[in-house]
């Protein structure tokens, strides 16, 4: 549990979304600095960008990565893939710091050995969403996604593995972490819009890292 100033505990640290899902708060509170500056350093040579869907859409949430290979869409697909389509350069590497943080995490919620080699980064504005979707661009399915939240909090939609589960709503604040695989991995889930605000840390934004086995 959580304490606050006065030793109370409310927020459980540990909560099951669902089975194979498990939301860690606050986990990366204290790794939150040093991430955010590496991701400044990331996005120095990878900026964000807006990518398109296959569909012809600009997304709302502007994307970057780094990792041996990073996700990108466009009107052909989605796929991970091992350069930046935007420079023709590999992504930036994946810092260690980040890859510990994202083992230690699945290690937690009992997925030990992960080890990602692929880390999308998601900037949300106010407004920006993320519509529901399964990850399964992946080709390994067994290893879990673990992603951290920075900045600005979002409702995180989870449904079930069919597109039609009514999704519930969990709020996702600076520092917490999700990890999600086994029975969980195929589920549906999305970021609902999101609200305006500041945030100490990021400005008028939040930061989302998802990490992945992709290779
Ligand atoms: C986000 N996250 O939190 C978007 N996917 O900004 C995802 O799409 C996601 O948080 C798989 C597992 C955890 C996630
Ligand atoms: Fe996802």
């Amino acid at each position: 549990m959580i304490d606050d100033l006065f030793g109370y505990s409310d927020v459980p640290a540990r909560e099951p979304l669902a089975d194979g899902a498990l939301l860690l708060r606050g986990y990366a509170g204290d790794a939150a600095e040093e991430l955010l500056q590496a991701i400044d350093a990331i996005t120095t040579a990878a900026p964000f960008r807006h990518m398109i869907t296959p569909g012809g859409y600009r997304m709302s949430v502007a994307m970057t990565n780094c990792g041996r290979v990073g996700w990108v869409s466009d009107r052909r697909g989605y796929r991970y893939q091992p350069t930046d389509p935007d420079t023709g350069r590999p992504w930036p590497a994946m810092p260690a710091a980040f890859a510990e943080l994202a083992a230690r995490a699945a290690a937690e919620a009992g997925f030990a050995g992960f080890v990602p080699d692929a880390c999308l980064i998601n900037r949300y504005a106010p407004g920006s969403r993320l519509s529901l979707h399964q990850d399964r661009d992946e080709p390994d399915l067994r290893a879990p996604v673990v992603s951290v939240s920075l900045g600005l909090p979002a409702v995180f939609l989870f449904g079930g593995r069919r597109r039609g589960d009514r999704p519930r709503r969990h709020r996702l604040a600076h520092g917490d972490v999700v990890v999600w695989g086994g029975p969980a991995r195929l589920a549906f889930h999305g970021i609902a819009p999101l609200a305006e605000g500041a945030h100490p840390a990021t400005g008028a934004c939040r930061i989302n890292l998802t990490f992945r086995k992709a290779l």
